[in-house]
């Protein structure tokens, strides 16, 4: 699929903020795909439909997890996790995208994971650091991006726990064994 048909399927299903924000994040993680050797058609397309699910109703995905194989403890956490694996089902189901490492980039592109692929950690990634975003810390993140990937996915997952923490708010398990993964590959690294 082209750029633009793609672009054209998704602006149908977003505001026009969560659009601009798409657009920075594909642009993001397309010179990340390039830094890091990743396949750049591959990382434009899982960016693209990143948020496809973002603005269903909370019914319709609650509706999507239960009827399918995602995860059901998903449910047991904030409903603004379920966008990326409810989001991964239906581009496949409505868009007809069937490329596995695409649909994981998208369905792990808010949590993180452990043992995350290169498109997963890129994408991941440029949601966090795109040009739009301010988050406490975010220019680290931003620098350390082009340098170590994995450092930078980390230092994601540390502010966002953090933050989630200091709201005192649930902390999905995906994204604290995403957060000791890395820590501990990093931490192996520098031994
Ligand atoms: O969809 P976006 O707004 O572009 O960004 P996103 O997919 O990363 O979703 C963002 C929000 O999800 C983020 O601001 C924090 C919130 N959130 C709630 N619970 C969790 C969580 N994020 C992670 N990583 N883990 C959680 O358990
Ligand atoms: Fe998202
Ligand atoms: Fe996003």
């Amino acid at each position: 699929m082209e750029r633009q048909e793609a672009l054209d399927i998704v602006k149908k299903q977003l505001n026009q903020k969560r659009y601009d924000h798409t657009i920075r994040v594909t642009d993001t993680a397309i010179a990340l795909a390039k830094q890091y050797q990743e396949n750049e058609k591959s990382v434009e397309m899982a960016a693209i439909f990143h948020d496809y699910a973002k603005y269903r109703d909370k019914e319709e995905m609650q509706r999507v997890i239960v009827e399918s194989d995602l995860p059901k403890d998903l449910l047991d956490y904030h409903a603004e996790l379920w966008h990326g694996p409810v989001g991964a089902l239906l581009v496949q189901r409505e868009v007809g995208i069937t490329n596995e490492a695409i649909l994981s980039a998208i369905h792990w592109h808010t949590t993180g994971k452990v043992h995350m692929s290169k498109i997963e950690k890129i994408v991941f990634l440029a949601d966090y650091i795109e040009p739009g975003r301010s988050f406490p810390g975010i220019e680290e993140v931003r620098e350390q991006a082009w340098i170590n990937l994995d450092y930078a996915c980390f230092m994601a997952l540390q502010n966002t726990i953090a933050y989630l923490v200091s709201k005192q708010q649930l902390v999905y398990p995906d994204t604290v064994h995403a957060y000791n993964y890395f820590n501990k590959q990093l931490e192996e690294l520098s031994e």
